[in-house]
């Protein structure tokens, strides 16, 4: 064995050289490991006895991709034309043996070869798309010689990883090798080459595929309309379109160019920026400075969820869907079969859509035990309350479940706003609690705040954060405070925007900017969904605000048909002259003298002070760090993953601009717009939040 670098070595066997790679934890492309594959390639083509080259990895898996800590720093080693050269280009054959995740540019190094061997399980895709990127090592160019050209805009665009199967029928990959026998089975695969004498197959010399679709545009407009609505506001999708058109339009190696450097371009966007920031604020949310990964979990083999409520019907769901028995508890058997009779009808659409079974829809059912006695949930490892967002009420539960519950069983809370730690002081056990805060619908959104009370013990928190990753949640850690995280800062832009309906906009002004800023919906919309008598009564009702009027009015959103929009029978909103007259009058009574309102300040209003707030958070502990709010807001409202989240807004904007821009609204609009400490500190020592 001679090794080449740190990262790479090269065994011979008999007249069959291995390169291999051990680069953890995923053999990314870096510096070392492109030379590595170059100077082995070159190692092994000098040596006469060698007769085919294979390049391996150790490890979990195949090269997952370029190593995206690189991207926007100087570059160094070897360059991907070298590369490429070394490989494609070479005199012996080289054959790439595939296992694990062979992404990105991984995949594009196995393309460069020869030919590709991999064990069943191996999964091939092109994720950058997800990272505001298009394919830049020759994916672009060369799969669609493999896959065709619809095959390959599907799976560039879709950044999903297809099965090693389907890269068998493609021929992208040559043969499928036993499970766990990769290097032998490469080994037998390169005998082969050298006693059949194959020849130096070479992708790019590949254009039956390519030359079917020459002339249809048709497949382009089909692929753009297909990823309009999932990809507006983004820009590599246009940028992957093209590429792959060039695969067609132009000779190999002239697309190649445009696809470095789209590539290249690209990289330095603020939308890559943004996406890779977010790649790795996903992966640091599970950490947690005071719970090592080591910290001991509690099993959960059983969990009880208290409310059948659109609430606790989704939470059931989660657990359900990961094979975990579901025991169900409600205050009244209309109730309870009710939310039931959801939770079956929410799987027989899902199975009609024809993503799950028959046979999975009553697995799941099966595994759901419906009550009215709270006694029922005696054996459960965690208990979720889920019952009307009220501290008494919620005490009164907890004080009960308290003696109900097991010895070591874990009490949870889905309350979106209220104290934890007063609700863990109606138990016995407060560090035995804590706050689960699933987002609506639960089932679907992705977002779960664990709320950590004062008392809560650390391996509670280390369970719950495995739980959620368990059921294919996000976990964000956070602090008791009104609203936790993400509706605190919510709770900001809220107000603003009721504030500039009476100074001037209109609700739909408002929307339209939040919504051209890439959220799904504006404010105004968001509360017409959500129904505008949430927490109103007719009882206490004082017509103080704009949304006291509607209620009284009976327009309480969607589902009565008129909000601050009307609908009409689709639920398709349109301004409302009704709701403008009301605005306009209850601003005149108020004596507000109305003016126009630009858009650029309708984004300031609602958004700086949401950066503000987050400022706030972070010094108060309330979340451990600024990309932990990001991924708040990415995943339970929405904020579009291209601009990064909130907090990272708030660096690409220079957290000395917002802190001006703060300063100049407190002077004309008071202490709704007071800088948080940490804002002034970062603009003055120019740092940001990143930074932290
Ligand atoms: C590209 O290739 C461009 C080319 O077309 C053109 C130029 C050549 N770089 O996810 P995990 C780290 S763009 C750097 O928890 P899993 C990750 O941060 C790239 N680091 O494991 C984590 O670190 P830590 C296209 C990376 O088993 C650790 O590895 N490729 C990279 O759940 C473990 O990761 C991609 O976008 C990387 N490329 O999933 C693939 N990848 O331990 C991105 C991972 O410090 N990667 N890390 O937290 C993935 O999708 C998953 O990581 C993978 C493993 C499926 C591979």
């Amino acid at each position: 064995m001679t090794a080449i670098n740190a990262v790479t070595d090269l065994t011979r066997e008999g007249d069959i050289a291995v390169i291999t790679i051990n680069s953890p934890p995923v053999n990314a492309l870096s510096a070392d490991v492109r030379n590595g594959i170059r100077d082995g390639v070159q190692q092994a083509t000098a040596d006469t006895a060698v007769k085919a080259i294979i390049v391996i990895c150790a490890g979990r898996t195949f090269i997952a991709g370029a190593d995206i800590s690189e991207f926007g720093k100087p570059a160094k080693g070897a360059t991907l034309p070298e590369l490429q050269a070394a490989l494609e280009g070479g005199s012996k054959p080289v054959i790439a043996a595939i296992h694990g995740t062979a992404l990105g540019g991984g995949f594009e190094m196995s393309l460069m070869c020869h030919y590709r061997v991999a064990v069943p399980s191996a999964k091939f895709g092109f994720p950058e798309i997800k990272l505001g990127l298009i394919p830049g090592a020759g994916g672009t160019q060369r799969l669609p010689r493999l896959s065709g050209v619809e095959a390959a805009l599907e799976a560039i665009l879709s950044g999903t990883p297809f099965s090693a199967k389907q890269a068998l029928e493609w021929g992208v990959v040559d043969t499928l090798v036993e499970e766990g026998k990769l290097r032998d089975g490469a080994l037998a695969f390169a005998r082969k080459v050298i006693d059949t004498k194959m020849p130096l197959r070479k992708i790019r010399d590949l254009n039956d595929k390519i030359e079917t679709a020459r002339g249809h545009l048709e497949i382009f407009d089909k692929i753009r309309r297909e990823y309009a609505r999932k990809y507006r506001g983004f820009e590599a999708w246009q940028v992957a379109i093209r590429a792959v058109q060039n695969a067609i339009d132009l000779p190999f190696d002239e697309g190649m160019k445009r696809e470095r450097q789209a590539f290249l371009d690209l990289i330095p966007t603020a939308q890559s920026q943004a996406q890779r920031y977010v790649f790795f604020a996903e992966r640091k949310v599970w950490k947690i400075a005071d719970v090592p990964d080591d910290t001991p979990t509690l099993p959960i083999n059983k969990v009880g969820v208290i409310g059948a409520g659109t609430m606790g019907g989704g939470i059931s769901m989660n657990f359900l869907n990961a094979g975990i028995p579901v025991t169900i508890v409600e205050t009244a058997q209309a109730a309870l079969d009710r939310g039931v009779a959801t939770i079956r009808r929410n799987y027989d659409n899902t199975a009609k859509k024809g993503r799950l079974t028959a046979a999975d829809v009553e697995t799941r059912m099966g595994l759901l035990d419906p009550g009215l006695n709270l006694d029922s949930l005696s054996d459960c490892d965690l208990i979720i309350e889920a019952v009307f967002e009220n501290m008494d009420i919620k005490k009164d539960v907890f004080r009960k479940l308290d003696k109900i519950a097991k010895p070591g069983a874990i009490l949870a809370s889905n309350t979106s706003y209220l104290n934890v730690d007063e609700i863990a002081s109606a138990t016995s056990r407060p560090d035995y609690v804590l706050g689960m805060h699933f987002f609506s619908p639960a089932n679907v959104m992705r977002l779960l705040e664990v709320v950590r009370g004062a008392k809560t013990a650390k391996p509670v928190i280390a369970t719950v954060m495995q739980l959620a990753r368990k059921i294919g949640k996000i976990g964000v850690l956070v602090g008791v405070c009104h609203g936790f995280v993400g509706n605190r800062m919510l709770a900001q832009r809220q107000r603003e925007a009721q504030k500039l309906i009476l100074e001037g906009a209109m609700p739909w002004d408002v929307d339209r900017v939040i919504y051209d800023f890439g959220l799904p919906m504006g404010p105004f919309a968001m509360s017409d969904l959500a129904g505008l008598d949430i927490g109103w009564s007719k009882e206490t009702s004082k017509f103080s605000t704009i949304r006291e009027i509607l209620c009284e009015l009976d327009r309480r959103g969607q589902k009565t048909g008129a909000g601050f929009y009307d609908y009409d029978e689709q639920r398709n909103a349109k301004p409302s002259p009704v709701v403008e007259k009301i605005i306009l009058d209850f601003a005149a009574k108020k004596g507000i003298n109305r003016r126009s309102i630009s858009n650029d300040e309708i984004l300031e209003r609602c958004i700086y002070p949401m950066i503000n707030e987050g400022a706030k958070i972070i010094e108060e502990g309330k979340a451990q760090r600024a990309s932990d709010i990001d991924i708040v807001w990415i995943n339970g409202y929405g904020w579009p993953v291209y601009r990064g989240g909130p907090m990272f807004y708030g660096d690409l904007i220079g957290p000395d601009k917002v802190l001006a821009k703060l300063k100049e609204f407190e002077g004309t609009m008071g202490a709704d717009f007071t800088p948080a400490p940490l804002l002034e500190s970062l603009a003055a020592e120019k740092r940001r939040f990143q930074d932290l």
